[in-house]
């Protein structure tokens, strides 16, 4: 008898109808059998799908070229298919199952005709995590192969634990002909599927990501009393000795890699790395609030990484540990063979290709790499990894975070007053969009907890849950919003960021301790200054100042904006919400 695996298997591929199936054991031999197919048989028009590069200098490392059109998630051609338009929300793009999977067939219909199958087992999460979930995705690219198992826990242990369960995660993805008309990512919340046709790169391909990670993971934290978000998770360790595990919410392109494993610019601290992207929240048996990272590898944005703004990522990139390391996108100096991009350490090479594969000429507004190229790389090559990132049970949070990108108005960092306040931080954050995603970028949107792409359902009822979550917290961790991109009157980043963030991480576990003050404002605690180590920065008292202005005058379209928002979310959206945006009106006087 068949498995309800095979039987799904086997109904996918009578559909897509390709030319062999390949089921993935995720072992390093089969990588490497994968990367050589990759680099001498299978071929995208003309293209085969990898590049050798420069092993001395970039080991284990390939390059690929995504579809021109193909180079961000593609947000507009994302729905969420349940059959109640009101449940998905007005924060997601509906369409009901029925209509999605009529079209997608279609689309399915022969697309992997000549091509492989490759049937990909993984977990999210530690296998041995009761927070884990099972999940099998097909594709039909080595590139989306390789790349799940550098981003998952992939093993054929998975498909003897699923046995003969129906309730794994299922994913279908094929490249189809990348045309971005026939091109489109289906979330079914209800029976935990998603369908993605025509797109090969990031949130768009790699579904244990964003699809489920966060789309179909939200959903089913929302029925089953757990949190997915998209936050890093980290460790700060003090001069003490002492660890202190929080995480941090930012939208796409705004710093959770960065964060995630900064090097520490102030002596005796240290980062420990747990992830860069996606955090699964459960309440632990002794009330604190837990986080695992369902993901085991970065897929981060290339362009400015180097040894000064994150050396302890050029450490992960060219650690020679776990087999292989993924560049896409990126330029390529083709006199050493080795990708590169803007902000790398050195001069400018000589003879670069673009994204592209087009020659490249330096100085003009053309960038080399793509502003969305990115690395693909394992987390057990950081040397960063914190020693409790396999712990099944995930690590205890004593803060959250929750930042954007705002050049006005958002200080550098304030402290809510209660839960409830925190989740009204979450809730009216706004920030310049960014290239991660196909849209004009700069433009500011408001992007409640950084989950306005990645929220499975209404996002009213998401608050309402955030709600919940905080009433089942015996010691629920502080709640901060930070902001780290504020301008000076010459439009130049007053904070100088990076390594430098940690003095605000400082001043985060100090008051989670109880070991230092705060200031009251009408928009939550912030620190004193001379609560904040600020020695060897230089930056000028108005300039610090300028960083916790709050100009009650400059908040009133801000305030309407919010307000607009909230409303869209009518009846769903809780009270409470609206409870304490008015207080913040009264307030700010506005
Ligand atoms: P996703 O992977 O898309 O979810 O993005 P992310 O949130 O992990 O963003 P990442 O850390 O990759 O940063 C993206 C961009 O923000 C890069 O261009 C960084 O150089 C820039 N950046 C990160 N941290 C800082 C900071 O502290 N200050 C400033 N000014 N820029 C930063
Ligand atoms: C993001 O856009 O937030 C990413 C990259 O982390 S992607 O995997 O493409 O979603
Ligand atoms: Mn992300």
């Amino acid at each position: 008898m068949a498995t309800p695996l095979e039987k799904w298997v086997d109904e996918q591929a009578k559909l897509t109808k390709p030319a062999r199936i390949h089921w993935c054991d995720g072992s390093e031999e089969e990588a490497r059998k994968l990367i050589e197919i990759g680099l001498h048989e299978e071929k995208i028009g003309d293209t085969p799908i990898f590049q050798d590069l420069n092993q001395t200098n970039w080991p284990k490392s390939y390059y690929h070229r995504s579809h021109p059109t193909d180079v961000a998630r593609a947000e507009h051609l994302t729905f969420i298919c349940h059959p109640d338009k009101e449940t998905v929300g007005p924060n997601n793009n509906w369409m009901h199952p029925d209509e999605a999977r009529e079209k997608m067939r279609k689309l399915y219909d022969g697309c992997m005709k000549g091509r492989t199958m490759y049937v990909l087992p993984y977990m999210m999460g530690h296998p041995d995590s009761p927070y884990a979930k099972a999940s099998v995705q097909l594709t039909d690219v080595s590139y989306v192969a390789v790349s799940m198992r550098i981003m998952t826990r992939m093993s054929k242990d998975v498909i003897t634990k699923i046995g003969n369960r129906p309730d794994f995660v299922k994913g279908l993805h094929s490249v189809g002909d990348f045309d971005p008309n026939k091109r489109f990512i289906m979330h079914f919340p209800l029976e935990q599927e998603v369908w993605s046709v025509g797109s090969g790169y990031g949130g768009n391909a790699l579904l244990g990501k964003k699809c489920f990670a966060l789309r179909i993971a939200s959903w089913l934290g929302y029925q089953e009393g757990w949190l997915a978000e998209h936050m890093v998770i980290l460790g700060i360790q003090d001069p003490k000795g002492r660890v202190t595990y929080i995480t941090a919410a930012m939208p796409s392109a705004c710093g959770k890699t960065n964060l995630a494993m900064l090097e520490s610019a102030l002596p005796g601290y240290k980062i420990w790395t747990l992830g860069d992207d996606i955090a699964w929240l459960n309440v632990g048996p002794d009330g604190r609030l837990y986080a695992i990272n369902p993901e085991s590898g970065f897929f981060g944005v290339a362009p400015g990484t180097s040894m000064k703004t994150n050396p302890n990522m050029m450490r992960t990139l060219q650690n020679n540990k776990f087999f292989p390391t993924l560049f896409t996108n990126t330029g390529l100096d083709t006199d050493k063979n080795e990708p590169w991009w803007e902000g790398l350490d050195g001069a400018v090479p000589q003879h670069v290709l673009d994204w592209q594969g087009k020659p490249w000429t330096p100085g003009g507004e053309a960038k080399a790499a793509h502003p969305n190229s990115r690395f693909t790389v394992s987390i057990y090559n950081a040397p960063t990894l914190d020693k409790e990132f396999d712990n099944p049970r995930g690590v205890p949070i004593s803060a959250m975070l929750f930042g954007g990108r705002r050049m006005q108005l958002i200080p550098l960092v304030s402290e809510a007053f209660n839960w409830q306040h925190g989740v009204f931080l979450g809730a009216r954050t706004g920030s310049e969009t960014t290239a991660a995603a196909q849209h004009k970028v700069g433009m500011l949107r408001r992007d409640p907890f950084s989950m306005l792409p990645f929220c499975g359902y209404n996002m009213g009822d998401y608050f309402g849950h955030w709600l919940n979550m905080g009433k089942r917290l015996k010691n629920p961790p502080k709640i901060y919003s930070v902001n780290w991109f504020r301008v000076d009157d010459n439009g130049k980043f007053i904070w100088p960021g990076f390594g430098e963030n940690i003095r605000v991480l400082k001043w985060i576990v100090e008051r989670v301790h109880g070991e230092v003050g705060a200031k009251e404002t009408p928009l939550g605690l912030v620190p004193e200054l001379k609560d904040l180590e600020l020695s060897g920065l230089n930056i000028p008292a108005d300039k610090m100042n300028k960083l916790f202005e709050i100009k009650p005058e400059a908040w009133k379209p801000e305030l309407e904006d919010i307000r607009k928002y909230m409303e869209q979310f009518g009846d769903r959206m809780p009270q409470a919400m609206w409870d304490d945006y008015n207080a913040l009106v009264k307030k700010l006087g506005a």
